[in-house]
């Protein structure tokens, strides 16, 4: 071979390398996936569980749901839960990211009644993953607020951020010893929509541009209160991390015009509770806080809709992260303009978003499939936040069942591409990642007509048998092998 010929085949062959280096997951990378309460455990009255505000929204509003459906036995994971595990380490997982039903463990919301049935279910989960080597990675609230708490209304009452800390003193004081990997809130975007819509999640109250916000100041304060009640309590002692999970996805402006309307897209749904927790500044957004002071001011409110934090407040939520927890489904283009009623968060942002057509779908309406989006936010959240330790808590597609689930391989296989360029090309400090979700379960108000499970549960078959899907069984391969099969590499 002549010299030439020789020098291109070495870079090739390097080049070749160095590409597949950036396909194989970081040393001490966790792996595993994720799951909720609400969606799996079943159990719903059982051994001294209290009411939540799904339990009441599935009885007494099943017209809200679109099969009527509910998650009065779900995956029934309250007795099959180590079948559950099983499924895990077979897959070779190492995390599994679920969480505590507050009124399993608190009926009436508050701690001057602890459930001990409760408490030994979460006991026997946690030992059970930690025998078969699986750290646990626990949510305190996954939307299921314990109805008691809502009586007194719910999240838009800062006392809340009061109950909430004392909830999480029980959790530390029970689980602490073996948890280290701790999530304060799923989704506070999500879950203060509850506040804005009576045809949305429970507890669906219709008071847009108002409870929301009051949502978002209480969980705020929660968030802190529980991370400072730790740090005084129980850190010293048990050593574990805190971090709250947020979902975003990526704004692609339609045009140059349109940089700033994404750029509010961010602020508003993503740094309206990142900017006071992961910045060195604090606080909300400022054109969070001019936008909804200036609406405010002109649809006649003497007051802002957007509660104020006092200094204080502001240094107090300030750093009350050891890592950022992110979930990445979907994307979309972002363009200038209003809707929305008067008033809403929506009109406060000003941002119009659609989905260009060519995204393939899912069974989701809203959910198309963008994975280049999942890079370009995990670099958004780096560069805003000072490039903080992320582990990526929920990722999935949904479709409408069947075990040869070609979509949902796909779907994870140029996910965790997007992510490993993010990591090894971009620097982004991304640690571990769980796949939403472990098991097809109750998908809220679309019940379980559309699936997001790596394993199948047959609904129909009292004993909800669980079943590998095609996409199981890819990941359990990623799993092991901690890189991405070649023949998913182009
Ligand atoms: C996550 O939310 C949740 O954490 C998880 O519990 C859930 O199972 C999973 O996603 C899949 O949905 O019905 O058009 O009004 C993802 C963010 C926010 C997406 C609310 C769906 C409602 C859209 N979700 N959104 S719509």
């Amino acid at each position: 071979m002549e010299f030439q010929t020789i020098c291109i085949v070495i870079l090739v062959i390097t080049g070749f390398a160095a590409a597949q280096d950036n396909f194989t997951f970081p040393d001490g990378f966790l792996l595993g996936a994720a799951t909720a309460s609400y969606q799996i455990e079943g159990g719903w009255d059982a051994d001294g569980k209290g009411v939540n505000i799904w339990d009441t929204l599935t009885h007494e509003r099943s017209y809200l749901v679109v099969d009527r459906s509910n998650g009065d036995v779900a995956d029934d994971s309250y007795n099959l839960y180590l079948e559950d595990v099983k499924l895990l380490k077979n897959m070779g997982a190492q995390l599994y990211r679920f969480s505590i039903s507050w009124a399993r463990i608190l009926p009436e919301g508050h701690d001057y009644n602890v459930n001990e049935a409760g408490i030994d279910y979460y006991n026997k989960l946690i030992n059970a993953l930690l025998d078969n080597g699986i750290e646990p990675m626990v949510t305190m609230y996954h939307w299921d607020l314990p109805q008691k708490l809502q009586d007194l209304g719910g999240w838009p009452n800062r006392e809340l951020a009061i109950y909430a800390e004392n909830y999480a003193r029980i959790l530390f004081k029970n689980f602490g010893d073996r948890v280290k990997l701790w999530i304060t809130f799923n989704e506070p975007l999500t879950f203060m929509d509850a506040y804005a819509s009576d045809t949305g999640m429970a507890p669906s109250i219709n008071t847009p541009g108002i409870g929301d916000y009051l949502t978002a100041h209480t969980v705020l304060i929660a968030h802190a209160n529980i991370y400072h009640m730790y740090e005084r309590e129980f850190k010293q002692q048990q050593q574990g991390k805190i971090g709250i999970a947020l979902n975003i996805g990526w704004c692609e402006p339609i045009s140059s015009a349109d940089v700033d309307a994404c750029d509010r897209y961010q602020q508003f749904l993503l740094g309206i509770y990142a900017h006071p927790i992961f910045t060195e500044v604090g606080d909300y957004p400022s054109v969070v806080k001019e936008r909804v002071d200036a609406n405010s001011k002109a649809e006649g409110f003497t007051t802002s809709r957007l509660p104020k934090f006092t200094s204080e407040e502001v240094n107090y939520i300030k750093g009350t992260y050891d890592f950022l927890g992110m979930n990445y489904y979907t994307s979309e283009l972002g363009e200038d303009g209003v809707e929305g009623g008067i008033p809403s968060k929506g009109r406060d942002m000003g941002t119009i978003l659609s989905k260009d057509p060519n995204w393939p779908e899912s069974a989701s309406s809203w959910l198309r499939v963008v994975p280049w989006g999942f890079r370009k936010e995990l670099n958004w959240i780096a560069n805003a936040y000072g490039n903080p330790p992320i582990y990526v808590t929920e990722n999935g597609f949904s479709d409408y069942g069947g075990l040869n689930d070609t979509n949902r391989v796909l779907y994870y296989t140029e996910h965790l591409k997007e992510m490993l360029k993010a990591i090894h090309i971009d620097g982004v400090n991304v640690l571990g990642y769980t796949a939403w979700s472990l098991l097809d379960n109750f998908e809220w108000l679309r019940g379980y007509t559309e699936r997001f499970g790596i394993h199948e549960v047959n609904f129909n078959d009292p004993s909800r048998p669980r079943t590998p899907k095609e996409s199981a069984k890819v990941l359990t391969e990623i799993f092991n092998t901690r890189k991405i099969p070649d023949r998913f590499l182009d």
